[in-house]
């Protein structure tokens, strides 16, 4: 998809990334982390101030990288052993490496994630995001990031993948649609590639001490500086 700014939007959808006994065994893995309550409602920052989200999620992830969205971090647990080959086949089908994975579960047909785009600081600019998904069939809805049309809409049925890649996360929102009807949970491995924390921090010192130094040669709006 093109835009008028120049940008690319680009995100594909395979029907059958996960075959039969393999989608299973992933279903039933994220199944046992929710009953041992790792995965947990978010607190996201909205207008109205924090609320509980019915959508349930934890993060895993390389050490020295953890994931900042909504006013919250979402740190990283040690990759389980199960995830391991799966992250391997995506880093070479898209060359790319995926540090972090978010699992989420949607268990109620009114778990949902409203229009969104994964344009966070910990993100690296213009990387790919992947999500495999498992269980009930949800519809995963694009829409244009300035006038809210839908452009696309595409089911996700168990064992399916789509990527979000370009400049998919400046021109795009993605949104999980609730279930039409009750039909047990969807889940989904969502992989990013992140920014370490580190280098993060590096940076946000960085922006901190220019800013400062800017501010110190009083350069800002209305004031063009020291002159010399
Ligand atoms: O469940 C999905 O496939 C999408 C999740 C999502 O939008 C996100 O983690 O930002």
């Amino acid at each position: 998809m093109k835009f008028a700014n120049g940008k690319t939007a680009k995100v594909q959808h395979w029907r059958n990334f996960i075959l039969g006994e393999d989608a299973k065994l992933f279903f039933t893995k994220c199944q046992s982390l929710s009953k041992s309550k790792i995965l947990q409602s978010e607190y996201p920052v909205t207008p109205n101030g924090r609320k509980k989200t019915l959508r349930k999620s934890a993060g895993f992830g390389d050490k020295d990288f953890e994931h900042a969205y909504n006013g919250m971090i979402q740190k990283s647990r040690p990759w389980p052993p199960w995830l391991l080959p799966i992250r391997k086949r995506l880093e070479r089908m898209f060359s790319q490496k995926f540090e972090f994975a978010l699992i989420n579960e949607y268990s109620a047909k009114d778990a949902a994630i409203g229009p969104h785009a994964d344009d966070e600081k910990t993100i690296v600019s213009r990387s790919i995001i992947v999500s495999i998904s498992l269980g009930a069939t949800r519809t995963l809805q694009l829409t244009d990031k300035d006038f809210g049309k839908v452009l696309r809409s595409i089911t996700l049925h168990s064992g399916s993948l789509y990527s979000m890649e370009l400049d998919t996360q400046d021109c795009l929102k993605h949104a999980i649609l609730p279930g039409e009807q009750e039909e047990g949970p969807r889940y989904s491995i969502t992989f990013r590639h992140i920014i370490p924390i580190h280098k993060r921090k590096l940076l946000q010192t960085e922006q901190r001490r220019s800013k400062k130094n800017k501010d110190l040669s009083g350069a800002g709006p209305g004031n063009p500086g020291r002159r010399k």
